[in-house]
Order: structure tokens, then sequence, then C-alpha cells
């Protein structure tokens, strides 16, 4: 089973295989989100914890026992904990402004440079680098207190378990952890003044952590060991991109868009650094070399500011009848990280840009949906310039697949075809690498394979006409 959690919503997801077929079915689903403890932006950790065991309650009512579980979540996250196992503080969320000015902090102890070609990890202003330089300035004594560092998948698996790892792919994404070693970057964690003996063993997805605590069980009403799998969700999502070469090129679509290919080695050049591609720690030390862009998030905020009264096929309707209003966001522009209105700052943009403003929700969405295509469509041209090699399809995979009009934009602004699907990627890659571990699967390029063939996957070719 896997646990799959993001920013908005989790779920526990039942895989099995029969007649050669992926199955899945969903067992439970329930709510995530921001909420405010004390004046910060935090995840409720004690509530989604809850819903976990909640959900494996209801695996054992409806005769769905696992024979393995694994857990997977954003990244960057943590939980500090003291001697005892318990929470020193909440658990903060990384679009929090805590971090804000943390990066000069940082920089004064290792230069930006040197800390690229170490970890391979593009900046972003919310990685736990940061997020722990933040804690160090505004509230030493945590750290001072703290025994253990776990980030959030890691501390859910403790909380099953009794038993402490980080896990590797998820781990990287600290931008503590050396490209080279592929284990904690000693000399960064000296150098930044974080306490060494924080940091627990990484160890690799598809590892046994162990099986539940006798409490657990209790609780449940079964027994099951914990598989690690690539416990970012990122990591899982791209393990079920369908592909049959050895990697493609995707995009993991959800409330950020993850663009980029596989790589075996590194690039930390400082080309890749300029284009602000960063190399993430995958199964296998396939390192995924992307770019993080803002993704739905954008219009899901959109949404929320109009209280939800259009769904998103709705805003992909409306978009799609304002295709040609011309005005263009970078939507990786740190306006649009954590703005009060998303729409003001979209307005903002346009106008401060000396572009159009947009006045209805239809060309809103449309302004979103052109901007994510295009910037889409130059991170492309850079992948396959710094990887000097070019890719027939884009995958997109995740919740965002079914976008049906972001797809069709993105095919023709690349100009490839779009093979949109699975949706639940990010599940099944968790449950692909538990499969592994159980021998269902010889390895990965097999497990892809059998993806391809067991779920819906839709095809998008480039209209020359309507694109742009
Ligand atoms: C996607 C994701 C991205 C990471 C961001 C913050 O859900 O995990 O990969 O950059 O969230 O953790």
């Amino acid at each position: 089973m896997a646990v799959d959690i993001g920013a908005s919503s989790g779920r526990h997801i039942f895989g099995w295989m029969e007649d050669g077929i992926f199955h899945m079915e969903e067992i439970y689903r329930f709510d995530n989100g921001l909420v405010n403890i004390g004046g910060r932006a935090c995840w409720d950790a004690g509530r989604l914890f809850q819903e976990i065991l909640r959900g494996m309650k209801k695996c054992r009512d409806t005769g769905r026992i696992p024979e393995s579980i694994g857990i997977d979540t954003w990244a960057v996250d943590f939980a500090l904990l003291d001697s005892d196992g318990q929470l020193l503080g909440p658990v903060v969320g990384y679009r929090d402004n805590r971090t804000a000015g943390m990066d000069a902090k940082v920089y004064e102890k290792i230069p930006e440079g040197e800390l690229y070609r170490r970890t391979g990890i593009q900046k972003q202003i919310f990685n736990t680098i940061y997020q722990l330089m933040a804690v160090k300035e505004q509230t030493p004594e945590l750290l001072e207190k703290a025994k253990t560092l776990l980030l959030v998948p890691d501390y859910f698996h403790f909380l099953l378990t009794g038993k402490m790892c980080c896990e590797y792919t998820n781990a990287t994404t600290t931008q503590l952890v050396n490209v080279q070693t592929k284990d904690w970057d000693w000399e960064i964690i000296e150098k930044c003044g974080y306490p060494k003996n924080i940091f627990p063993n990484i160890a690799q997805p598809g590892h046994v952590l162990g099986n539940l605590t006798e409490e657990i069980q209790k609780i449940v009403g079964f027994d099951c060991q914990v598989v690690l799998p690539a416990t970012h969700d990122t990591g899982s999502a791209v393990l079920a991109m369908p592909c049959r070469e050895d990697t493609g090129l995707y995009i993991s679509s959800g409330t950020w868009s993850l663009m980029g290919t596989e790589v075996k080695e590194a690039i930390c050049t400082q080309e890749a650094r300029a284009a602000n591609l960063t190399n993430e720690g995958g199964y296998e030390f396939r390192f995924r070399f992307l770019k993080n862009i803002m993704g739905l998030w954008m219009i899901q905020c959109v949404r929320h500011e109009e209280k939800d009264a259009w769904s998103f096929a709705q805003l992909c309707q409306m978009a799609e009848e304002n295709r040609d209003f011309p005005s263009r966001v970078d939507v990786n522009d740190g306006r649009f990280l954590v703005p009060e209105s998303m729409e003001e700052a979209v307005r903002d943009y346009c106008r401060s840009t000396g572009q159009e403003v947009p006045k209805t929700i239809g060309e809103m969405a449309s302004v979103i949906y052109q901007s994510l295509g295009q910037s889409y469509s130059e991170t492309l041209a850079q992948l396959e310039g710094i990887c000097q090699r070019s890719f027939d399809c884009i995958h997109i995979i995740g919740g965002g697949s079914n976008a049906d009009y972001l797809n069709q934009v993105t095919a023709n602004v690349s100009g490839k075809t779009v093979v949109a699907g699975p949706t639940e990627a990010t599940a099944i890659g968790n449950l692909l690498v538990q499969m592994i571990h159980g021998q269902i699967f010889p390895d990965l390029k097999a497990g892809r394979e059998c993806i391809f063939k067991s779920f819906p996957i839709k095809i998008f070719n480039p209209e020359q006409s309507k694109g742009e």
C-alpha cells in the first residue's frame, strides 16, 4: 500500500498484480493544507498521522491487508525530535516566510557556487538548509534541544515502526547531501553550524525499515512491513513514467510542475546552475535533472480566491475561450510563491511589464496556462541543450495530467507529442519500489513497461494552426 500525501490531499492506495496487469484501488482520501500555528504556516502533523491510521484501519475493515506499506510526501520539510522522540515544535511548511534572508546567511559560510557543485541541488529558498538556518537564527534553543531531524515521511515511518532513518531521495532535497558520496556532506553541515548528531543514517528506497510497533498493530488491527519507497513524491512519480526507453522527458504535474529527465551522473556545471536546474537523488542513483516550475499552484490559488465557484475543467474551458489573450508572466517569479492574492500578483506582473491586464477569470486562466506552457517550452530547450539530446515526446504524469487543455498547449508550444498519464503516478511509483522489493518486478524497466499497459494514457499531437 502506498500512502501518498500531497500539499492539498492524501490518499491510501492499495496495489496488486493480476493477470500481468498492475491494479490499484483507492481505500481512503483526506484533505491536507497549511494551518496557522503561532503565526507560522505549518503542517498539522498530528492530524495527518491520525489520517494515516484511519486509512490503515479502513484497510482492515475492507479486508485489504497490505504486505507492505510506504509513505511519500512533498520534500524539504522536517520534524525536530527530542531524546524521547517527541516533536520539538510544529512542522513548519516550506511556503512559510521564515527563510527570508537565510540564503545570505548560508552563503557567508559557504559560497552558493560551491554548494551547487557539492550537492547538485539548485537554490530554492525553502530548501532544508535555509530552513535550518532560520531555526538557528530565530529559535536556537530548538536546535540545542534537538536529538534527531527527520523529514516528514521519515517522521511518519518512525511513528509506525519506532525506527529512524532519512530516506535518500528526500534527503537530497535538504541541500545537505553530497552528490558524490551520496551521504550527508559533513563539511557543509559543520560550516553552517548545524549539530552533526541530529542527522540519522541515510537509507535507500527498497530498504525494509521494520514492522509496525505493537501499539500501532493494536490500533490498525494488522501487522505489515514498512518498505521505504522513494519518499519524495516527485521521486516516486518519475519512477512511474511509462517510457519504454531507459528514460525520457517528463513533467510531474501537480501543485508544482517538475520538468526534467534522468541522468546517471549529476550535471553540476555553471550552465546548469544558471538555468536553475537541479539534480535530485533518485532510485538506484538515477538523478532527476529537473526544474521546479510554479505549476498548477497558480490556478489552485485563483480557484480558491473565487471561492471554488469553478471546477478545474471549467477554468480550462474558459482559458481556451480566451486563448488569444496576449499577456504572459514568468511563472517562476518569486511573487507567485505565497502571494496574498494570486490574481492581484498576476495583474501586478502584467501591469509592471506594460502588458494588457487580465480582467475576467477566463483571461486570468488563459494567462496562467499559456505562461506555464511557455515556461515548459523554455525549459525543454535548456534541457535538450545541456543534455545534448533531443526527446521525441513529453510525458506528463500526476494529477495535472488530466488538464487536457494544458496538455494541448504544451504540445503546441513545444512542438512535441505529449503522452499524458498516469494521473496517480506518485502512488504507482511508490508501489513499484515496494513491488520490486517483493520480487513482483525484476527491475524498474519491467515495472515501467507494465505501467504503460496497465493505465490509461492520452496522446496530444501539436496543432500547428492553434499553437503559438
Ligand atoms: C512536489 C514537491 C517538489 C518540491 C516541492 C517542495 O510536491 O515535492 O518536488 O520541490 O514539492 O517540497
